[in-house]
């Protein structure tokens, strides 16, 4: 398959992150897609290639404008302020609290986000700007008749809402994909997010659509990130109502049990007959996945892309998690791989 690769991402390095109460340094780094690439390379999974300019439309069309202008602007507006350092936020307007959006950079770094682990830095909006790119430059290859593509991006996305950035995402890709491919050409669009954390962006931006039928396979959010959403009893609203599934695991989940959520959501994706299926293929829920607590081997990873295949539907796979150990590029090709095997 075409792979979709873009070097702008290493622009995007945040620092630190607030994580189990520590200032550490972030999970969400370059050297990820370094790992990715080199397996696809040592494997040749398939041509790879330079994203192509989309212009900020498609991402219009997902995340508000008032978003787009922060994210493209906070870090210039924090360097004026605190000097050269990453901009985080410290806190947010919850329940009882305005929801006006304040002047300052700080307040707004509030406003636009959902936790303190997703610096924004220098390089930020370039970097998640070439990963839109790279997502819709893998949908023209799908269009184009070349079978299933592979998003080689970060940052990632699936967290990231209409408006707000978190969980190491700021621009939604694999929502900015399926619109797009909606507005070219009208047919209904499947999304399965097998990331360890809900894709919690994702969902909302879904919710009361039908034309998008998003499920997603997670550590329970009564005990992992994102906590607040991900849940099995969010099913859709409105005419979207029955198009949203949740499939939340115990830690310590192994791949007998992982693979029963799969089935079934891979049974759901059949009877909806998109034209398009978008899999946010986040790997962390793999066994050795530094911050997460699913028991999935590399082997499991080609079992996925086997069954993925079997769908016989064009595959937009998009990357999302999976902390950099040495398996991740393994467990990524895995499942492409065995997906081309399968689809032939
Ligand atoms: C794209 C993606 O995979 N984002 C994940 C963001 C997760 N961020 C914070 C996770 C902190 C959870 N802490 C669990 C305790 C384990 N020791
Ligand atoms: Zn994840």
């Amino acid at each position: 398959m075409d792979i979709i690769y873009g070097e702008k991402h290493i622009r995007h390095a945040g620092r630190v992150e607030l994580y189990d109460g520590d200032l550490v340094p972030c999970f969400e780094k370059p050297e990820r897609a370094q790992l990715v690439l080199d397996q696809v390379r040592a494997r040749s999974l398939g041509d790879v290639l330079s994203p192509e300019a989309h212009g900020l439309e498609p991402l219009r069309r997902v995340h508000s404008q008032s978003y787009l202008d922060f994210l493209r602007t906070a870090w210039s507006d924090w360097r004026v302020v605190h000097g050269d350092t990453d901009a985080l936020p410290i806190n947010w307007p919850v329940r009882s609290l305005s929801q006006r959006v304040p002047d300052s950079i700080d307040g707004r770094m509030g406003f636009y986000s959902m936790d303190a682990a997703t610096p924004i830095t220098e390089g930020t909006w370039e970097a998640a700007t070439e990963a839109a790119d790279s997502t819709l430059t893998a949908l023209d290859r799908i269009q184009s008749g070349r079978g299933g593509a592979f998003a080689l991006v970060r940052p990632p996305g699936h967290h990231a809402a209409g408006d707000f950035c978190g969980g190491y995402c700021y621009l939604n890709n694999a929502a900015i994909a399926a619109q797009s491919f909606i507005d070219q050409i009208g047919d209904r669009v499947a999304i399965l997010d097998v990331d360890y954390h809900h894709g919690n962006g994702t969902q909302s931006i879904f919710y009361d659509r039908s034309d998008v039928f998003f499920q997603s396979i997670h550590g329970d959010p009564n005990q992992e990130f994102p906590y607040f959403l991900g849940f099995a009893d969010e099913c859709g609203s409105g005419e979207g109502r029955g198009l949203n599934r949740n499939f939340p695991l115990a830690w310590g989940t192994t791949a007998e049990f992982w693979f029963e959520a799969v089935d079934e959501a891979l049974r759901g994706i059949t009877e909806y007959q998109p034209g398009l299926v978008v899999v946010s293929l986040g790997v962390d829920a793999y066994k050795g996945d530094p911050i997460s607590h699913f028991l999935l081997e590399s082997t499991d990873y080609s079992r996925l892309g086997e069954r993925i295949a079997r769908l016989g539907l064009p595959v937009l796979f998009v990357l999302e998690g999976g902390y950099a150990v040495e398996e991740i590029g393994v467990n990524v090709v895995n499942t492409l791989g065995a997906y081309d095997a399968a689809a032939g």
